[in-house]
Parts: C-alpha cells; sequence; structure tokens
C-alpha cells in the first residue's frame, strides 16, 4: 500500500451487517456472552470465534496483560508494517536485514533539563524490564495480541526532567538509506514521525518497546527501541526511534501529514468513527494459528479495549473532531 492507494478490506473479510448487528443487539441485551454470539452468528467459513469481552480484555487490574490467544511469532515478524523496508505486510521481514540496531544512540531535545546524546544502554538503565501482552490494532483492520518486553515510557522520559513548558513528545524515526532501503521512495517525507501529549506519554500503558517473545526486538519489528501505544491505531507505535523531543507545541506527524483528513494527531482506536474509506467497526484478529484472511472477525472496541485506563484522559473532547 502508499498513501495513495491505501487499501480497503476485501468485501470477504467484511461481516455481513446483518449478521453484525444481530451480534450487537444480542451483546447489548446481555442475552447471549459474545463468545455466543459470534458462534451462534459465523458463517460455517469462518474460524472458530474467540472469546472478546465486551470491555476491558485484560486479566490484571492494570491492563498490562490481556488473557486473549497471542498471534503466533511467525505471524508478528513476517506480517508487518515498516515502510522504511518497503510497503508489502513480507517486505520488512525480507529486508530489514540491513539494519544496524547496535550500536545505537538516543537524542533527547527540546524542553527539557537534560538533554543530549545517550547510547540506548545509558538511555535505558536503570529502568526495570517487563513483560506486557498488548492488543495492537492496526488502521487497516487487523489486529494482533503480542507478548512484548520493554520499560515504561513515563519513567524514562521523567528523568529528563522536562520543563513545565513541555506539552508533547515528539518521535523520530532512523532515516539511513544505506540501511533502509525503502527510504528511496517518497512514500511518506521520511524519516517518520510520531508524537504523543505529555499525559498519554506518561500513561503507565504507554511502552518504551525493546523485546518480543522473549527475544531482542527483530528488526522488521522496529530494533532496537519502539514504542507500543496500545489504545492507539498502530501507526502512533513509532519503530527504531533515534530522537525524542519534548515540545510546547503538538507536533508534526507522519501520517497526519501525508493524509490529514484520514489520520489525525490522536488515532484513538475508536469504532464509531469511521476510516473515510472503510468502517473501523470491526477487525481481524490475527491469533492463533488461523490463517490471515479467514482471521476472526471481532468488534473493535473503544480505545482497543482499553477505555477504563485511558478514556478519562480525553474527558470533555469531541472524539470525532479530535480523531
Ligand atoms: N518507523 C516506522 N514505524 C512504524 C511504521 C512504519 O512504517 N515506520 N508502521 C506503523 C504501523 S502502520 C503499524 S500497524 C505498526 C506495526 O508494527 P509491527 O510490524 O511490529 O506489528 O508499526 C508502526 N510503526
Ligand atoms: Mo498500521
Amino acid at each position: 500500500m502508499n498513501r495513495h492507494d491505501y487499501p480497503r478490506p476485501p468485501p470477504s473479510e467484511i461481516t455481513p451487517e446483518g449478521v453484525y448487528r444481530r451480534r450487537r443487539e444480542l451483546m447489548g441485551l446481555g442475552l447471549a456472552s459474545p463468545l455466543l454470539a459470534l458462534a451462534g452468528c459465523a458463517g460455517a467459513e469462518d474460524a472458530p470465534a474467540v472469546a472478546v469481552p465486551a470491555s476491558a480484555p485484560t486479566d490484571t487490574p492494570d491492563g498490562f496483560r490481556t488473557r486473549e490467544p497471542l498471534t503466533t511469532e511467525r505471524d508478528a515478524t513476517t506480517y508487518n508494517n515498516f515502510y522504511e523496508f518497503g510497503t508489502g505486510k513480507a517486505d520488512p521481514a525480507k529486508n530489514a536485514q540491513t539494519l544496524r540496531p547496535s550500536p545505537w544512540m538516543v537524542v533527547v531535545g527540546g524542553e527539557a533539563e537534560v538533554t543530549g546524546v545517550f547510547p540506548l544502554e545509558d538511555f535505558l538503565r536503570p529502568h526495570a524490564v517487563q513483560e506486557r501482552i498488548y492488543r495492537l490494532r492496526c488502521v487497516e483492520g487487523w489486529s494482533m495480541v503480542l507478548p512484548w518486553e520493554g520499560v515504561p515510557l513515563g519513567e524514562v522520559l521523567a528523568r529528563f526532567r522536562p520543563t513545565s513548558k513541555a506539552k508533547y513528545v515528539a518521535f523520530t524515526t532512523l532515516a539511513e538509506r544505506d540501511q533502509m532501503p525503502g527510504l528511496r521512495w517518497p512514500v511518506l517525507d521520511w524519516p517518520y514521525r510520531e508524537g504523543l501529549r505529555m499525559d498519554e506519554a506518561m500513561h503507565p500503558l504507554s511502552l518504551l518497546a525493546t523485546g518480543l517473545y522473549g527475544k531482542p526486538l527483530p528488526n522488521q519489528n522496529g530494533a532496537p527501541l519502539r514504542l507500543v501505544v496500545p489504545w492507539k491505531y498502530g501507526f502512533k507505535s513509532i519503530k527504531s526511534i533515534v530522537r525524542i523531543d519534548f515540545t510546547e507545541r503538538m507536533p508534526v506527524t507522519s501520517w497526519n501529514q501525508s493524509q490529514p483528513s484520514e489520520y489525525g494527531f490522536y488515532s484513538n482506536v475508536n469504532p464509531a468513527v469511521d476510516h473515510p474509506r472503510w468502517s473501523q467497526a470491526s477487525e481481524r484478529r490475527i491469533a492463533g494459528d488461523g490463517n490471515r484472511v479467514f482471521a476472526n472477525r471481532i468488534p473493535t472496541l473503544p480505545f482497543n479495549g482499553y477505555a477504563e485506563h485511558v478514556a478519562p484522559l480525553y474527558a470533555g473532547m469531541d472524539l470525532r473532531k479530535w480523531f
């Protein structure tokens, strides 16, 4: 896909309207668990339904671990979006071997008392690595459940002592032509950039990931350091970060810059706000051994299932305007 031709889900992946509405009615009336509703209405060609809690899908009260079936390591490392290595889903696994994740330096700048250039090891020390099992939903309409390792973003950022002027945090991906063949094509205005509001960045769910499936991050997943922000569409989870800036103004972000009518700054997962070219009400969950085309179609939850944790950050905001 490129920015002028973002794919629509093929019709075979779209839940028939009637089936979907009936599921919603059953769930709304509390007459059936989501599992029963899915099982009862699923077409014969669908894979077995996955149980999805109607709200928070996590085991622990902090939201750090969903109890849903994991996406396989193979799918997580061969079905990727990392446009610096090509726009096909299989391209990053094929092409990212040229990325050199070590040694790695991170520049920290802007509205903070401590700024400078830090080797990755110093930058992360002394934070304890934690495991988080998170849902991640791509704006294209598929989702995964993955076991990450990382450190809480807020803990790392606090050490740089952001000043009272710091309202946002901007992140930048490496942009080196000799390591990233995709930079030859002007798919986006490189380097890839993303940003969060300060309170979003400080939220305990925001993770700076360093590992996946118990191993260091594979290059195609954003080695050696990437963001994972589970209540936002996947593109906010920027990979291979080389620069972090504390800013007073809302920073420019790559997808918003390229298609402002389609991708807002916030990009919170929201089944009630459709992408201008397709619905965001449901998603294909790539989990277990289900193949990708017939992966289970499940309802998308507000804030990707993390509403009880993060909805208060947006109290009083019109989420149709601030999409
Ligand atoms: N630098 C960079 N970061 C990126 C992207 C990208 O193209 N370049 N793609 C984003 C998108 S659209 C998604 S869905 C996730 C995919 O992460 P994964 O491949 O580890 O599943 O990475 C995000 N981070
Ligand atoms: Mo995505």
